[in-house]
């Protein structure tokens, strides 16, 4: 039996992988890391992600960074759980939808949390968030659009429905002003309702209780 061990930091986008191991029915092995406490900095992380990020699924031994490339390997190794649809067009286009969370919203949801990252001259960080708050309601407007009357972003519940309610859920926690976005909104709660992203919530609240223990 292939080995699987994620390495999960809590709040973070390793959120997603954690779910979609769950949704698929696999078994895994959890390292959490405490992003507080710089542990991706460390000698031995930087060994396994020299990006010093997480989420790493480490297959067998060998890691595998970025989430994108992560979900496509749950999805191709545990294809029961149609977590990306199978029809060649809308696979595409599920893998499209899953490069644009990282690329265009994740991008924008970082300046919010770590503002000195993008300008470090002085009295900047609120018009750093600004900017990144801009983009992010953009990037909800086009998001609803897609959503229309729809529950899913596709035909069923997929990895792009785990990957927007991260982004979604991460706007949320920087108190942006989210009401306007009725569908992702519906969109969220129902994500909140299925089991595996419950069992994320009580596994995230464990972790942080023990990491500020
Ligand atoms: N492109 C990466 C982004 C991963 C990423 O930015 N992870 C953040 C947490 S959400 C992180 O590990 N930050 C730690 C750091 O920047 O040192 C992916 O999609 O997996």
């Amino acid at each position: 039996m292939t080995k699987l061990e994620l390495f999960y930091a809590p709040i973070a986008c390793s959120l997603v992988p954690y779910i979609a191991l769950k949704e698929a029915g696999a078994q895994f092995e959890i390292h959490p890391i405490n992003l507080g406490k710089k542990e991706q900095m460390s000698e031995d992380y930087l060994k396994i992600n020299p990006k010093h990020r997480v989420p790493v699924l480490v297959i067998d031994g060998e890691p595998l960074t970025e989430n994108v490339a992560i979900l496509l390997w749950i999805d191709s190794n545990f294809p029961d759980a149609n977590l990306l649809p199978k029809q060649a067009m809308l696979r595409a286009q599920a893998v499209s939808f899953l490069a644009w969370c990282a690329s265009s919203i994740h991008p924008a949801l970082t300046p919010n949390a770590l503002p000195q990252r993008y300008c470090n001259l002085p009295n900047t960080a609120d018009n750093v968030k600004e900017c990144a708050q801009k983009l992010l309601i953009e990037y909800f407007s086009i998001a609803e659009n897609m959503l229309r009357e729809k529950y899913w972003f596709f035909d069923s519940f997929s990895c792009a429905d785990i990957y927007f309610f991260w982004c979604f859920r991460r706007a949320k926690q920087f108190n942006i002003d989210l009401n306007a976005f009725k569908k992702c909104t519906k969109h969220y709660e129902s994500n909140l309702t299925r089991t595996c992203t419950q069992d994320l919530i009580a596994y995230e609240r464990k972790i942080l209780d023990a990491f500020n223990s």
